[in-house]
Order: C-alpha cells, then sequence, then structure tokens
C-alpha cells in the first residue's frame, strides 16, 4: 500500500470525487451510439469541448445577430458578416433561410459545407453569392441534406486570437416560415434531431412580443414545451431597452442601474402579458433582455447619457450569458441535458399524456351533456309551439262562440206557457206555477251551455252561474210581486171566470211575466258568459304570446348548444391530435431514453460491483468504512438521477 492510500481521507476524497464517474461513462457511451452525423455536431472532432447552442424564435427578432454577439465576432466586423450572411436578401425580410450552424473558421476563409463536403470561399462576395445560391436551391427544394448547413466564419473576424478561450457552436434555426411547408418540415426534422442534444437551447423574441414564450404557440421541434426542462433554455428579448417605457425607467434608476431590476421587469412584463410560468422556469437567471445591432448602437452614440446608464447593463447581461454558455458544456452539464431530456421531458410527456387524456374525458362528458340539453330543449321548443298551435286555433273560433253566446241567452219558455194554459181555476194553482216556474227557470239558467266547440274555447273555465242565483231569485221575484200582492187581497182563492175577467187576466199577466223573466234572465246568463268570454280571449292570448317566446328562447338554447357542440367536437379533435402527437413522439422518445437508461444501469451496476469487490479485498478497516459510505453515495446518486 502507499502513502497516500495510507491516508483515509485521501481514499474518501477520491471515492467521493468519483461517485458520478459511472454516469460520465453511460453518457459517453450513449453519445457514442447516436447516429454518425448527430454526434459529429454534439462531440464530434475538433469541437468536442465547444459549447453548441441552438437559437430559436420567429423571423426578423434578432437571433443571427445575438449568435454573432455571442460567438465574439469583432464588432467592427459584424455589419459586414451579417451583409454576407443575408445572402443578398433584402433587409426587413427572413434572412435566414435554413438551419444553418456558425463556427469559427480554422483559417481567415469562409467555409460553406451544404452536406457536399466544405467549400472554401476567400472574399466576401463569393461567399455571399454561395449563400444566395443556397437559397435559392432552399426555395426550389432542392437542398436535401438533413444536416444544417455548416458556415465557418473567418477566424480574423474574431475578438479572440485564435486557439484561446472556448469557440462556441451556434446553431440558428428560422423560427417560423409557414408560407412555406417543404422548409418547415426540413427545420423541423432537424431541430428534432439536433435541439434536444444542444448544450443550451436560446429562445429568442422581441421584449415587445413576448408571444414567443407561449408553448401553444412556439411549437419548438423536438421539445414542445420549453418549460418541461426549463433549465436547458435560456430566455433572451432584443430590442429589450427600445421601447419608451424602459427607456423612462432606466433614465430615473439613481445610481449604476443593476440588471435585476430589468429582469424584474421583464418577468412582470410576461405575468402582465397572461403567461403562467412553472415556478422553476420563472427564474430571473433564465432570462437575458438584451439590446444590439446597429440601429442600437447608432442610438447610443447619440444619447451619451442614456448610454453611459444602459451599456453596462447590457454588457453585463451578455457577459452573464456568455458564462452560462460556456458552463454548459462541460460534460457534467451535458450529463444532466441527458437525463432532462430522456429521464424528466419524457416524465412531462407522460404528465402531458395524461392531461390530455383527463381533457378528453371531460370534453366528451360536456358533449355528452351539451346533445342531452340539445334534446331537452329542441323537444321543449316542439312542445311550445303545440301548445301556440292550440291557443291560435281556439283564438280563431272567436266568431263562432260569439254568436253560439248570443244563442246561449235565449232561453225558450213555450212549454212553462203552455203549462198556464191548462191551469185549474184557483190562485193555489197559479202560486204553484209560479214556485215550479222559478224552480224551473233556476235549472234552466244553470243548464245554459254552449255547443262543444264554443266549450272548448273556454277550457276549464266557465261563469260562475252559481254565484248569480240571488240575482236570478230576485228577478223572478219583480216579475212576480205585484201579481202576488193583488192575489193576496183576493177573498177567495177560487176564480170565477163566467162572473169575471180576473182569472184571463192574472193568467194573462202570469205568461207575459214569464216571458219577461226568460228574457232577464237570459241578458243576465249573456252577460256572465260574454264577461268570461273576454277573459278567456286574453288569457288565450297571454297562452299564445307566452308559448311564442317560449319557443323561441329555447330555439336559442338549442341554437347555441348546437354550437357548444360543434366547439367541443372540434376540441374533442385537437385533443386527439395532440395526444396522437404526444404518443407518437413518446414512442420516439422511449426508444432513445430506453436505451440511455439501460446504459446507465449497465454502469451503475459495473461501478457498484467493483466497489463492492475492493471493499471484500480491503484490509484496513478505515478504508473499508470510506468504500461502504461510498457505496451509499452511489446509491443516493443513483436515486437522484433516476428516481424509481
Ligand atoms: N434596435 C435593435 N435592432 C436589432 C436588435 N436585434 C436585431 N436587430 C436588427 O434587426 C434586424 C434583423 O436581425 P437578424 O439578426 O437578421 O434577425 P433574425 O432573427 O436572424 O432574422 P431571420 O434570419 O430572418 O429569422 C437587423 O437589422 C438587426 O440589426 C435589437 O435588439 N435592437
Ligand atoms: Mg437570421
Amino acid at each position: 500500500m502507499n502513502a497516500v492510500m495510507d491516508r483515509p481521507g485521501t481514499r474518501w476524497n477520491g471515492l467521493y470525487a468519483d461517485r458520478l464517474g459511472w454516469a460520465y461513462r453511460a453518457y459517453q457511451r450513449f453519445v457514442m451510439a447516436l447516429s454518425p452525423e448527430v454526434r459529429e455536431h454534439l462531440v464530434g472532432g475538433d469541437g468536442a469541448n465547444e459549447p453548441y447552442v441552438a437559437v430559436y424564435g420567429k423571423t426578423q427578432v434578432g437571433k443571427t445577430t445575438l449568435l454573432l454577439e455571442l460567438m465574439e465576432v469583432r464588432d467592427s466586423a459584424q455589419a459586414g458578416i451579417s451583409e454576407v450572411l443575408r445572402g443578398r436578401r433584402d433587409y426587413g425580410r427572413s434572412a435566414t433561410a435554413t438551419a444553418m450552424e456558425y463556427r469559427r473558421s480554422p483559417d481567415n476563409d469562409w467555409h460553406l459545407d451544404a452536406g457536399a463536403g466544405p467549400v472554401v470561399y476567400n472574399d466576401d462576395e463569393a461567399m455571399c453569392d454561395a449563400l444566395c445560391v443556397l437559397r435559392q436551391a432552399m426555395s426550389e427544394r432542392k437542398l436535401l441534406s438533413d444536416a444544417p448547413v455548416v458556415v465557418s466564419i473567418p477566424s480574423d473576424r474574431f475578438q479572440r486570437p485564435a486557439g484561446s478561450g472556448t469557440n462556441v457552436r451556434m446553431l440558428d434555426l428560422p423560427g417560423d416560415n409557414p408560407t412555406d411547408e417543404v422548409e418547415r418540415a426540413h427545420v423541423a426534422r432537424m431541430a428534432e434531431r439536433y435541439v434536444p442534444h444542444a448544450d443550451l437551447i436560446l429562445l429568442v423574441g422581441r421584449a415587445d412580443d413576448l408571444s414567443f414564450l407561449d408553448p401553444a404557440a412556439l411549437a419548438l421541434p423536438g421539445i414542445e414545451d420549453w418549460q418541461y426542462v426549463p433549465n436547458r433554455f435560456r430566455i433572451v428579448t432584443t430590442y429589450s431597452f427600445t421601447p419608451q417605457s424602459v427607456q423612462q425607467y432606466a433614465r430615473q434608476l439613481d445610481g449604476s442601474p443593476d440588471p435585476a431590476r430589468f429582469r424584474e421587469r421583464l418577468l412582470d412584463q410576461i405575468d402582465t402579458f397572461g403567461l403562467a410560468l412553472v415556478p422553476e422556469a420563472r427564474e430571473p437567471h433564465r432570462f437575458f433582455p438584451l439590446e444590439f445591432g446597429q440601429s442600437w448602437q447608432a442610438m447610443l452614440d447619440v444619447d451619451q447619457d442614456f448610454a453611459a446608464r444602459v451599456a453596462p447593463v447590457v454588457a453585463q447581461v451578455r457577459a452573464e450569458l456568455h458564462a452560462d454558455i460556456r458552463a454548459s458544456a462541460n460534460e457534467a452539464s451535458r450529463f444532466r441535458n441527458a437525463c432532462d431530456i430522456h429521464i424528466v421531458a419524457r416524465r412531462q410527456q407522460e404528465a402531458g399524456v395524461k392531461l390530455a387524456q383527463a381533457t378528453m374525458e371531460r370534453v366528451a362528458r360536456e358533449l355528452a351533456q351539451a346533445k342531452a340539453g340539445y334534446r331537452v330543449s329542441t323537444k321543449g321548443a316542439q312542445e311550445a309551439e303545440k301548445r301556440a298551435a292550440a291557443a291560435r286555433a281556439r283564438l280563431a273560433e272567436r266568431e263562432h262562440v260569439e254568436t253560439m253566446l248570443a244563442q246561449v241567452a235565449s232561453i225558450n219558455v213555450d212549454e212553462q206557457i203552455s203549462l198556464v194554459d191548462g191551469l185549474g181555476t184557483n190562485t193555489a194553482y197559479l202560486y204553484g206555477r209560479m214556485s215550479d216556474f222559478e224552480e224551473w227557470l233556476r235549472k234552466a239558467f244553470l243548464a245554459l251551455e254552449p255547443d262543444d266547440k264554443a266549450r272548448a274555447f273556454f277550457g276549464q273555465s266557465s261563469p260562475d252561474m252559481l254565484g248569480q242565483v240571488i240575482a236570478l231569485n230576485r228577478i223572478v221575484e219583480d216579475a212576480f210581486s205585484s201579481m202576488r200582492s193583488r192575489m193576496s187581497s183576493y177573498w177567495r182563492a177560487e176564480y170565477y171566470p163566467s162572473m169575471s175577467s180576473s182569472f184571463a187576466e192574472d193568467t194573462s199577466e202570469l205568461r207575459d211575466e214569464i216571458r219577461a223573466c226568460a228574457s232577464r234572465a237570459g241578458k243576465l246568463a249573456h252577460k256572465d258568459w260574454t264577461k268570461q268570454f273576454t277573459l278567456r280571449l286574453a288569457q288565450l292570448q297571454t297562452e299564445a304570446n307566452a308559448a311564442d317566446s317560449e319557443r323561441a328562447a329555447l330555439d336559442q338554447v338549442a341554437k347555441s348548444l348546437v354550437e357548444q357542440q360543434q366547439s367541443l367536437t372540434n376540441q374533442l379533435a385537437q385533443t386527439r391530435n395532440d395526444l396522437d402527437a404526444l404518443n407518437t413522439r413518446l414512442n420516439q422518445d422511449s426508444v432513445l431514453a430506453q436505451r440511455f437508461r439501460t446504459t446507465l444501469d449497465q454502469e451503475y451496476v459495473t461501478e457498484l460491483r467493483a466497489r463492492r469487490a475492493a471493499l471484500a479485498a480491503s484490509t484496513s478497516p478505515l478504508d473499508s468504512l470510506s468504500i461502504l459510505l461510498s457505496i451509499a453515495l452511489l446509491q443516493e446518486e443513483r436515486r437522484k438521477i433516476q428516481p424509481t
């Protein structure tokens, strides 16, 4: 045993430092098993330790300008390089035609590799032409390589001398170009291939249009939602200091402004914009409010005061982004990225699948409810329509009912009169006739009824004839009162028609009064039925109108339920598509994820075995303790990487 091994602390330190060695070995093996083109861009050749940064965002937001800044191209060279990279494209139009990888050239020439091997151009004009031809080929769909076009920028345009510091390789992805489907699909394919393995992904957007952070609008190929794995992303806003409000804010700050304040402002704006970020994605250190480009430089030159305030802030934020990029390229970060992308993202995607399934169930439930609601409301509308029609049919009978009521009012008393003809000659018979008639009239009065058609008009309602019996009694009483009082003054109850005309007069008067009573009773009945008729008329009108409005309201409900059904059906189809897309991605990713997991498992088991063997072979109790503790540590690390 050598002297170093005798020191237990040293043994422990070594074991501790190597607690993740197995995982890094697994990562190396995993990367080596990737397809050669992908590997070439990640760890291949001379660029093995160069950070690989993907830049993604809408067109004309400053992506290319940003990446030239980050590659540390000399300020004085930037305008010229931008010009070349535009490939004779007018200003203001989408400049970068396809996915481009920018590197530092090994010499002072431009190199261009569009899939058929590098071509060297030793002056800007020639390179510019070559890019113009490339764009042409792109638009004619002749560019078939599924690797990014590699552009190597002459080494003498960089700030640092060749060979010093870290070179950064940049993948410039045209963000949106919806007019060209072939182009979009081409970029999407490349993004799916390279973005997951980039050391860092910069989401770039203008500070005055934060929609680029919305996962629904972003649709970043390769990683649908940047919030799944926020630590792989940095958010860069361009034009961050152009808005008047920011300038005013910067001018009124005391002392030298701190970038933290501008980050907070940016986050406030994101909140105002209504984007709900998960707490991990909202951490300020992931946000980089920046500004650059010629017009910005021109503004700083004009306004020295403002420049003195904000230029240091921009410089500091840019330096921080630089440091972040450099830090992202070490093996530990790359390993973490691989874990994130294959384990964390997968877990998030699974959560996404669950969410989509739950959404589908909810939408299906709502759809069933909307369908049931539609059935109920259409049935209700039909019933209301029937009710309105029935009320209108009754109203259409009004003339018939009025004629009928006039007939109802006439009470036929011929038979009652004829009964007077046969009366015996005694006042008792006349009195008897009077009360019999009164009885008969009451019954006849109460029995007055229009025909069936008119009856139907009245429905369940009818006038209160019983309530009129008192009035009817009075009619009869009044009619017979003078006769009665006269007859009560007779000396004898018997008439003597041969001697007196009283019998003939009294019976004649009795007949007249019977007729008069019948006529008055008829009028009374007519008045009551007419009153009821008016009431009923209004009632039927109200009924018809109410049924009409009910029908209209239910029709409206049914119509909105149809629209709701349509929107739910669309939502269902959309969610089903999302779910299919997620499942397809999950299936594709699961091959890689599984391979990564298996490699991790293998390396872990190998390391564990080696440490157990070392434990068995150890003769020093202190060494044994160190190894034992390191085994526990190993298990702990494994659990952290891949909790099961
Ligand atoms: N004022 C100002 N101008 C900027 C800023 N960023 C970019 N620009 C200018 O905006 C124009 C477009 O910038 P590019 O870097 O070509 O934009 P891009 O996102 O690469 O555009 P595409 O390649 O078309 O997708 C250039 O003229 C830049 O100088 C910024 O932060 N502030
Ligand atoms: Mg560009």
